[in-house]
């Protein structure tokens, strides 16, 4: 307190004694006859040297951080159009750069060469129209050449992925990012937010056996509709007004959203089940091969998050409500770029890019990129799983299907059927299909 006390008097003074300064300078030039604006030419070319000497500093502190940062400093792009992005980038700060220079050149320049020299009125040049048109016509042709160039490579990674084109939707939501691959037939399943359950069915996915586990939760599950109801109706128990009246609408919103649902399992064509039933999820780690395109449907589950693919110069917000894309095809591995960096730890990372609440910093995903063999190994086991001799799951395969069935604990019913259907994709998922539309009807009995 005393301290700020004194800070705040040191403050008062030094105002004070600048003031008196003034004041001081003032009646001096006075004395001397002379008004206090008016300048001596010392003054003046003191002022146009120091003009110059700033240029240079300018200058020299600009091309300094320049060799010190690197150029942009974002390191080598690991996508086919990152290398295109980094060129239209590039472009970018020559012209900026250049018209950088040249501006600031004149301004200083101009400052020295022109100072005040005494008899030399200054010279009185109002208008041009050839310049007014130069530099109107210039920027306006650079600018146009910058969009142009820009809205073209804009639209090459969003415009519509060729069918060879796998697709992977990104799901994110505060704070993390769910990866679901689209499995054996390439087509995401589709989803509905309506039938999101916490831990069998996280995204929601939109299948005739998670409808019918919506129904079921909505219906008799723990804050379902027959408890709210039977708790309404419980005379033994005395709510406070406003906790009956919560509990009221709780019930109407859960009594519209059950006749949606029941809509919705009218309207569902249990044949379009297995887009989803194959698609598998991931968590920890986003895995990519080398040379092949991805198209990603980014999808957020709470607030506006932002996929952010720094080494792959891709960045697209995810929002709720609506589905966002982007594609890019991967063109080095991330070995080949931990030898171009000479970092034995690196990895490309999936970050948000979006302030979205307090643990956003955490929100990331690790991305390797694979050679072909690799991928297709790894992807291989995530779709159809391995057995050993007996047949017993090495590795179950990964499928919505799979963690659908696991969460009920019944995969001993779910084994046994891929096996006989081997070799023939569309059988095993039917076979899977079946599997899940029993599993869930059982809690209920
Ligand atoms: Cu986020």
């Amino acid at each position: 307190m005393v301290t700020k006390l004194i800070i705040l008097l040191v403050i008062v003074v030094g105002v004070v004694a600048a003031a008196q300064l003034m004041r001081l300078y003032e009646l001096s030039s006075k004395m001397r006859k002379t008004g206090e604006h008016d300048i001596t030419k010392r003054e003046n070319r003191l002022n146009a040297g120091l003009m110059l000497i700033f240029m240079f500093v300018l200058f020299g502190g600009f091309i300094w951080l320049i060799f010190k940062f690197g150029w942009v400093g974002r390191g080598e792009a690991a996508s086919v159009h990152g290398h295109e992005l980094d060129w239209l980038l590039n472009l970018n700060f020559f012209i900026i750069i250049a018209v950088f220079f040249l501006t600031n050149f004149l301004l200083f320049w101009f400052a020295f060469k022109y100072v005040k020299k005494p008899g030399i009125p200054a010279f009185y040049y109002p208008h041009n129209n050839k310049l007014e048109m130069v530099w109107t016509v210039i920027p306006a042709i650079v600018l146009a050449v910058i969009i142009i160039f820009g809205l073209r490579s804009w639209n090459k990674v969003t415009d519509a992925a060729p069918d060879e084109a796998i697709v992977v939707e990104l799901f994110s939501k505060q704070f993390d990012w769910t990866a679901r691959y689209s499995g054996e037939d390439n087509k995401l399943g589709k989803f509905d937010y309506k039938l999101t359950e916490d831990t069998k069915n996280e995204l929601a996915l939109m299948t005739t056996a998670s409808i019918q586990l919506a129904i079921e939760n909505m219906q008799s599950g723990l804050t379902g509709i027959d408890s709210l109801e039977a708790q309404l109706n419980d005379r033994s128990r005395i709510y406070p007004p406003e906790i009956r009246d919560a509990k009221r609408t709780d019930l109407e919103n859960k009594e519209k959203l059950i006749r949606l649902l029941y809509q919705m399992k009218a309207k569902h064509d249990p044949s379009i089940d297995k887009w989803a039933e194959d698609d598998f999820i991931v968590k920890d780690t986003l895995y990519l091969c080398k040379g092949q395109e991805y198209e990603f449907n980014f999808r957020s589950k709470d607030v506006i998050h932002s996929a952010y693919f720094p080494h792959f110069r891709a960045q697209m917000n995810t929002v709720p409500g609506m589905t966002t894309r982007f594609k890019f095809t991967p063109d080095k591995t991330t070995e080949e770029m931990r030898v171009a960096r000479g970092l034995d730890e690196f990895n490309y990372m999936l970050y948000c890019n979006k302030i979205c609440g307090g643990s956003h910093y955490k929100m990331k995903m690790v991305i390797v990129v694979l050679e072909k063999d690799a991928y297709d190994a790894w992807a291989n086991l995530k779709m159809k799983g391995k057995k050993d001799a007996s047949g017993a799951w090495v590795v179950e395969p990964a499928t919505f299907g799979h963690t659908f069935n696991k969460s009920d604990e019944a995969p001993v019913e779910a084994a046994p059927a891929p096996e006989e259907n081997e070799g023939e994709g569309e059988d095993e998922a039917n076979a899977e299909a079946e599997g899940t539309e029993g599993t869930p009807v059982e809690p209920a009995q």
